[in-house]
């Protein structure tokens, strides 16, 4: 017998927005005037605006493939070579947490899949916990604690009229918030303002942090995108990490390794005890089996063998290193193209001083159409665009754009 289905039994489902962030990929991707830009996602391009597989994930994939590894499930927590090394990688080989067996260390889907296991983790043990995410933040932290069910609520952070910091707003907020609460931190290259703290300004947020016995929770997703070194690049964890804080850190190599689409990361959970840190790997393997069983392995092998070989480690820092530095060139270049260009007295200054993989404009969301309507530059409409998919030969036309949707558009 066939069933036959005149009205639909989804028909109370509603369509759903596009993603403000992927969701400008795909329409980037139906755009066929040859000027389109796609300054939309943080993914790093070429000068010639292609995708890179970096040297060293070639390298080790080619490791991979002579040694004929074979494709049996991971345990729940993932490679235990991975997570040895990316918890280094975090930490430093040599912290007392690592040499103490301190840290639950489990592999995650990319930055994204950690921390919805986290956030998982805190609806089931903390659940009348609520978390604190920076205003603005990366847009998808407000979709996983919603769709994990942890109340959520913001703190100070980008100052428009600096352009800067907010940190008195910040620490108020913080301060201002229920005692143990969690507090989302971006570990460097803040998306999307590209301002951090400075180290003094980190030991103050460390203080209130404290002082309200509060729960620190890093995303770090640029571990050596925003200097180009990932010890630089660790200093704020590895402060907190000093002051004894117990906390959270979820991991992404999709930027720093340029592993995207292998959805390889981590999440850390620094305990007090180690027998704390087993007990705490327990409940988040328990989460995780019936959400996705085990993690894939492919990437993890990959990060393995990079972080965990001396000469592929030192030649994946120079790769960061340049990476970092095209980045750092074409922000100069833009810098001085707004410059010269905008007869207005317009300080631009800002482009300059941020860091990591992207400018927050400061266009707001009229004039963020506009360069996508009139200029074919495609980015998302809080004003941020992705200097990691600019060239330098595209540096002018971008000036223009900027200058023009700055100036004509209300
Ligand atoms: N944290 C932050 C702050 C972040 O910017 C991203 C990705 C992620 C986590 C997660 O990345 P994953 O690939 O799951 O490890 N940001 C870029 C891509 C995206 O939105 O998914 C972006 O902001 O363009």
């Amino acid at each position: 017998m066939t069933v036959s289905v005149n009205v639909s039994r989804f028909e109370g489902v509603t369509m759903a927005p596009p993603d403000p962030i992927l969701g400008v990929s795909e329409a980037f991707r139906a755009d066929t005037n040859d000027l389109k830009l796609n300054l939309g996602v943080g993914a790093y391009r070429t000068e010639e605006l292609q995708p890179y597989v970096l040297n060293v994930v070639k390298k080790a994939e080619k490791l991979m493939l002579e040694r004929g590894e074979n494709k049996e499930y991971l345990p729940i927590e993932g490679l235990a070579a991975f997570n040895k090394v990316t918890a280094e990688l975090l930490f430093g080989a040599d912290n007392s947490v690592i040499q103490e067996g301190r840290v639950a260390t489990i592999q995650g889907l990319s930055g994204t899949g950690s921390l919805r296991l986290a956030a998982a983790f805190i609806q089931r043990y903390f659940p009348d916990a609520k978390a604190l995410i920076s205003s603005p933040t990366w847009g998808n932290h407000k979709n996983i604690f919603n769709d994990a069910r942890v109340p959520w609520s913001e703190y100070r952070y980008f100052d428009p009229r600096t352009v800067g910091l907010d940190f008195d707003g910040m620490v108020a907020d913080i301060k201002a918030a229920p005692d143990g609460s969690f507090v989302l931190l971006h570990g460097c290259a803040h998306n999307p303002t590209g301002i951090d703290p400075t180290p003094e300004q980190w030991e103050k947020i460390a203080d209130v942090i404290q002082e309200k016995n509060h729960i620190p929770f890093f995303d770090v997703a640029y571990q050596g995108f925003a200097s180009g070194s990932l010890d630089a690049d660790a200093y704020s964890i590895r402060l907190f990490v000093s002051r004894g804080f117990e906390l959270l850190v979820a991991q992404s190599y999709s930027k720093n390794l340029g592993l995207y689409a292998e959805r390889i990361g981590a999440i850390n959970v620094v305990c007090s005890s180690s027998d704390a840190g087993t007990r705490v790997k327990s409940q988040l393997k328990r989460l995780a089996r019936p959400m996705y069983s085990n993690p894939p392995v492919h990437g993890a092998r990959i990060v393995a063998n990079v972080v965990g070989d001396p000469n592929l480690f030192n030649e994946w820092k120079q790769e960061m290193e340049l990476m970092a530095g095209r980045i750092k060139n074409v922000r100069r270049r833009l810098y001085e193209n707004l410059s010269q260009k905008d007869k207005s007295g317009k300080d631009w200054s800002f482009v300059l001083k941020q860091i990591g993989m992207f400018s927050y404009t400061g266009l707001h969301k009229a004039q963020s159409d506009h360069m996508t309507d009139k200029w074919h530059i495609y980015m998302t409409k809080d004003g941020r665009i992705s200097l990691a998919g600019l060239s330098l030969s595209k540096c002018e036309y971008l000036a223009d754009a900027i200058i023009d949707s700055f100036h004509n558009v209300n």
